[in-house]
């Protein structure tokens, strides 16, 4: 039987069709929307027969015995140890000394609106989401900027700017949009330190020097305003603050950044003209810009770049969203005065958004180790594996160990639930029903429908939380029964239900796309303009306009004081299309397309230090080390490293957030620089 629904093993969320056989997935294939040449396969979606039914998955809940073995219990063994330690946490510490965290595979969808609710009826503003190494502090500066973060409209565009980002490997839907934009024409420039495959695509790829795109979208600006190459009208109507940017840019000639950034100036001028020339235009940012400290002014200089171009929400330009109309299912409203969450001193991204919660991840070890502001006592991590994705991991490991009770909610046994005291046993996607933040983003939503029964006993994550929010007595704010009541609950305002969705598998058109929406509505600012000078940001004691030579500290590698001992750049590697994260190393058909982790080094850096390819390496920083297997690579700059990620699941010594560094933080979005790093390297003689 073929059923048609959406896979949810990465954020792609792809409408995909699956063979199922007697309550056994077979297969899964992306749904083709273009031609066979556009179409792209998704080796994880490939695998899926592989990953679902892989001997690692936990089957039932385990407990870990006073002496450090584990126990197979019961389902109401594990709710009864858990909402106890919570309800003892909060007794001894009070109720924010409980946190929740979430990681990317929940997809900011239901179930983190259902832990968010679950977390504020019991008291604790705590509830955490990885967004600040993600996309959402993007979000929330563009959304400061004009209200909304814009979706680049690939398919009606006439010039691609891949900035930071690389759908050929992390996004399969996008990238077919995005080919499909070339089939007609549409010009590409790729910005990304590395020689991708889409780099090697674009007609100009400029090999950004890591860490200083500021810079160039500064110096893009000023020679579009130098010669007069943006849209006066739509500044003069809609935006504020256009005089101080013009003052702004003017230290950011192309020629004075050129150095910086390592870009000659005659690459960002045809950059520039290739961006007005083909309009209209549309700028893909993506997570090369996440996870830098200074990723907050970056992204507000992107905006500005898309508003005064005159890109904003018109057809091939940057969209502004049309979301579902949803009931926001936070109790936060009663937090306002206490207790405040962790997040306090990065108050103004904690509220960005009414529905996102709090993505200030940056603070949460930090409260643990050194009770900053206070200290959290009890975790409950959902599908994240910070062990392995958050900076600095050994101060990770070491707050876990502090805790009261750590409680992982997973369906694989992972490097982080080795630390905690319960591991639940998550369902996996296919085997749970819902609906995803990725839907409810877009004016076209589907619903993630199961099709085959979960796994052993584990639960999906929604009745996980349903049954904790029973036992802790929230029945008031969780009175369902099924996740489709709940769906339906939230969807209320939307008009939709479960049962729509269900007759209609490939998703309900909410209105159609409409362009130029400002024209009626303005935008979601204070001004209802676009803001490129911030009143926000000021009041907040940031810089109202993006500067970047002042805040140059933001703008280096981490280590920067110990470069001499360092004097390598190591860069956080690619995501594949055949992993994500650190999972799936275990499933053979995707571990096989790698025969080791590999860091990419230059054929000058190599030669120089008599270095050769598949030799074994230690990398170091200040903060640890790792080893890896050398791959001869020209598509990097010499100087700079490219370090395989995701592999500290595998085995430790391969665990790139060994190296990373948590200390310098973006002021605004507290993002962490797990991105580059000052490193050193050594040839070893056995691997
Ligand atoms: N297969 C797969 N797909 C995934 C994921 C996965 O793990 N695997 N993860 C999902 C998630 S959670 C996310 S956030 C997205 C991210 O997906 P993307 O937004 O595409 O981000 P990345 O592939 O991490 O990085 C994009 C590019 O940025 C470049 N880059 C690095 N540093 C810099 C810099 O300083 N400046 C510039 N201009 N570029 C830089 C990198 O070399 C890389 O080629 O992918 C999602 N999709
Ligand atoms: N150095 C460095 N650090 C990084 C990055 C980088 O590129 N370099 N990328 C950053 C980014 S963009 C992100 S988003 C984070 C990702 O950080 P994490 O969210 O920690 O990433 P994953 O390794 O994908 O862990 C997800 C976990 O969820 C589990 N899981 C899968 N499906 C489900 C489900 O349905 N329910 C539950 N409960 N669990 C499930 C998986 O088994 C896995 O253990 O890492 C960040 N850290
Ligand atoms: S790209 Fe991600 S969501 Fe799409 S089919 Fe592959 S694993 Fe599933
Ligand atoms: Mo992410």
């Amino acid at each position: 039987m073929k059923i048609n629904t959406v896979c949810r093993l990465c954020s792609a969320c792809c409408p995909v069709d699956v063979d199922v056989e007697n309550g056994r997935i077979i297969s899964v294939q992306r749904i083709k929307r273009y031609s066979d040449e556009i179409y792209q396969i998704c080796p994880k979606a490939q695998a899926v027969p592989e990953i679902i039914y892989s001997p690692r998955r936990l089957t039932r809940p385990i407990l870990k015995t006073k002496k450090g073995l584990w126990q197979e219990v019961s389902w109401d063994t594990v709710f009864d140890f858990l909402t106890g330690k919570m309800k003892q946490v909060k007794k001894n510490y009070g109720p924010e000394a409980v946190c929740w965290l979430r990681g990317q595979a929940s997809d900011w969808g239901g179930p983190w609106h259902y832990a968010m609710r679950l977390m504020h009826a019991f008291g604790s503003p705590n509830a955490i989401g990885n967004g600040s190494v993600c996309h959402a502090g993007r979000e929330a500066l563009q959304t400061f900027t004009y209200g909304d973060m814009t979706i680049p409209d690939y398919k009606n565009s006439r010039c691609i700017i891949c900035w930071g980002r690389n759908d050929q490997d992390t996004n399969p839907s996008a990238y077919e949009d995005l080919l499909y934009a070339r089939s007609r024409g549409a010009k590409l420039v790729v910005i990304d330190p590395v020689k991708t495959d889409l780099a090697a695509k674009a007609d100009v790829w400029l090999q950004i020097k890591p860490g200083t795109d500021g810079f160039l979208a500064m110096a893009i600006m000023h020679w579009m305003i130098k010669h007069h190459l943006y849209d006066r009208e739509f500044i003069k109507n809609w935006t504020v603050g256009f005089n101080r940017l013009k003052k702004e840019v003017e230290k950011y000639s192309p020629e004075l950044v050129s150095s910086v950034i390592q870009i000659p100036t005659k690459k960002i001028i045809e950059t520039v003209r290739l961006y007005i020339d083909n309009r209209l235009a549309c700028i893909a940012e993506g997570n090369g810009l996440d996870m830098y400290s200074q990723v907050s002014q970056v992204t507000r200089a992107l905006a500005i770049l898309r508003a005064i171009s005159g890109n904003l929400d018109r057809m091939g330009g940057d969209l502004i969203p049309q979301p579902a109309k949803i009931k926001n299912y936070q109790l936060r409203t009663s937090f306002f005065d206490k207790p405040l969450p962790v997040s306090e001193d990065y108050s103004l991204y904690s509220q960005y958004s009414e529905k996102r919660g709090i993505q200030v991840l940056g603070v949460l070890i930090d409260a643990i180790l050194e009770h900053k502001p206070y200290p959290i006592k009890g975790l409950i991590v959902q599908g994240a594996n910070p062990v392995v994705t958050m900076a600095n991991v050994n101060r990770v490991k070491k707050a876990l160990q502090q805790l009261d009770f750590l409680a992982v909610i997973d369906p694989m046994m992972t490097q982080t639930a080795r630390f905690a005291d319960i591991v639940l046993p998550a369902s996996l996607s296919f085997e749970q029903t819902m609906i995803s933040n990725h839907a409810l983003s877009n004016n076209h939503i589907r619903l993630q429908k199961k099709i085959i029964e979960p796994w052993g006993e584990s639960l999906p994550d929604w009745k996980i939380i349903f049954r904790m929010a029973q036992k802790l007595g929230f029945e008031k704010e969780f009175p369902w029964e099924t996740v489709e009541e709940a769906i339906d609950d939230q969807l209320q305002p939307s008009g939709i239900t479960v049962k729509d969705l269900m007759e209609q598998s490939e998703g309900i058109l909410l209105e159609e796309t409409r362009y130029q929406k400002y024209l009626q509505e303005g935008f979601k600012t204070p001004s209802r303009k676009v803001e490129i000078e911030s009143s926000l940001l000021e009041k907040n004691g940031y810089s109202a306009i993006p500067n970047f030579w002042e805040n140059i500290q933001y703008q280096q590698p981490s280590f920067q004081k110990e470069k001499n001992k360092y004097p390598f750049v190591g860069l956080s590697g690619r995501r594949p299309n055949y992993f994500v994260h650190s999972q799936f190393r275990h499933i053979n058909s995707l571990k096989k397309k790698e025969k080791a982790p590999a860091v990419d080094i230059h054929p000058s850096d190599a030669k120089k230090q008599n270095i050769n390819q598949d030799d074994w390496i230690m990398i170091s920083t200040p903060n640890g080390s790792i080893k890896m297997r050398v791959r001869i690579n020209p598509i990097i700059a010499p100087g700079t490293i490219r370090i395989a990620w995701g592999w500290g699941e595998w085995q430790e010594q391969y665990n790139l957030n060994l190296l990373t560094d948590d200390s310098v933080k973006d002021p605004i979005t507290s993002a962490t620089s797990n991105r580059v790093f000052q490193c050193q390297i050594k040839k070893l003689n056995h691997r």
